[in-house]
């Protein structure tokens, strides 16, 4: 046999083995162009998003600190970034100064890894890592930065197509069997491509986010929730364990986790979930988003739920880190103290071990490039300056 046909006959026993999940797609459904060839190069006409705002001067030389470095011996430093604004080489420099972990802010959810026309194509599930997605793992690579992944399993930014028949946006919803078979070879793909192109690079993944409510009510109705009822979770960090490379720790991750009063009981749903889970050897911490406001929840408050957390024997990291408050010399000042407080509680938690703490990431570099940005929720201002918070923090 020629060099070529053998090199093609072992591509597509490579593309089979990879495949390993069950087919489902009719003749009917098959989409009949040829399927495009997912390509990790750099495609040659990727329009930048328009609105990605570029920051203006150059600040970081004036700054002899670094978040991290500063928190080198107690826990990870890290911020979300966009691949979009990465470009910008006042941003990556001001990353790479001050932070040495990153998450994806949209670039690794499910939206953005789930391939419809693959998934219809080859009646499985198909994850692609496209050049949005990889230009930043990249990057991270290159750059010695480590990575938290976000997410896997969401009611949000997770397409619809996805539950239902056929990966048809108006099929019925799928039993919870086929949803099974979809979700391990989802979180299977996932895991086999970060290990395989960038071993090491992840320290952390959110396997599950945001499943319960705020109130007592319990879970949300998601489309996980409607195929699988409650034990969903229990089964995406059961495929999770079976697929993550050893050393990759798994968390629950949710906003509003310190909510705990009256009808409002996430903070202890949580407890219960976590306490079931690390019981079966399938969790290693809790993710605590934090998106506060300088008025609430109380910094003591906060703090109460990293140490409630920490005692269930679990790491506990603090994922989307930020802080809104009102853009005057009062509001930055407030917001400094406020992160002040916080950190220097959960810093001698820390280190008394009544916290277990081991990554603090902000949800984002700059106000400018926040997704709460009219709110100012960050440690560097809409010019990349930093603001009285970045000094508290360093405090
Ligand atoms: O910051 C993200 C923003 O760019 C997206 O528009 C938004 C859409 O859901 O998601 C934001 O990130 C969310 C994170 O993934 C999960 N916790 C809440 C964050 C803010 O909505």
């Amino acid at each position: 046999m020629k060099k070529t046909t053998w090199s093609l006959l072992l591509l597509c026993m490579l593309g089979l083995l990879l495949a390993g999940c069950g087919k489902e797609t009719t003749e009917a459904e098959k989409p009949t162009a040829t399927p495009a060839v997912t390509s990790e190069a750099e495609p040659t006409n990727t329009p930048e998003p328009t609105s990605t705002p570029e920051p203006t001067p150059t600040p970081t030389a004036g700054l002899t600190e670094s978040l991290y470095q500063h928190y080198a011996d107690d826990f990870r430093f890290g911020t979300c970034v966009a691949g979009a604004y990465l470009k910008y080489s006042k941003v990556s420099e001001l990353v790479l100064q001050q932070f040495n972990s990153i998450t994806c802010e949209n670039e690794m959810k499910p939206d953005a890894l789930l391939d419809q026309y693959q998934s219809r194509a080859q009646g499985k599930v198909v994850v692609t890592f496209s050049y949005n997605t990889t230009r930043i793992l990249d990057w991270a690579k290159q750059n010695n930065l480590k990575m938290r992944g976000h997410v896997l399993v969401w009611h949000s930014q997770t397409p619809e197509w996805f539950f239902r028949e056929g990966f048809r946006n108006d099929g019925a919803l799928v039993s919870r069997e086929e949803m099974l078979i979809r979700m391990e070879c989802y979180i299977q793909q996932v895991f086999a491509y970060c290990d395989s192109k960038y071993p090491g690079l992840f320290y952390a993944w959110d396997v599950v986010n945001e499943a319960f409510t705020d109130d007592g009510d319990g879970l949300r109705n998601s489309n996980w929730y409607k195929i699988f009822g409650e034990d969903f979770i229990t089964e995406a960090f059961r495929l999770a364990r079976k697929y993550a490379p050893s050393g990759v720790k798994l968390f629950y991750n949710d906003f509003n986790t310190y909510i705990n009063y009256s009808n409002k009981t996430k903070t202890d749903r949580i407890c219960n979930l976590v306490t079931k889970l690390k019981a079966e050897g399938l969790i290693d911490g809790v993710g605590m988003q934090s998106h506060l406001d300088v008025s609430f929840p109380s910094a003591d408050a906060f703090v109460n739920t990293v140490n409630r957390f920490s005692a269930l024997g679990v790491e506990v990291q603090i994922t989307e880190l930020d802080v809104t408050t009102k853009p005057n010399a009062a509001g930055w000042e407030k917001q400094a103290k406020y992160l002040e407080s916080i950190f220097k509680q959960i810093v001698k938690n820390d280190r008394n071990k009544t916290a277990n703490i081991t990554s603090v990431t902000v949800w984002g570099v700059s106000d400018k490039l926040s997704w709460r940005g009219s709110q100012h929720p960050l440690l560097f201002d809409d010019n990349l300056n930093p603001k009285p918070a970045y000094y508290s923090v360093l405090q």
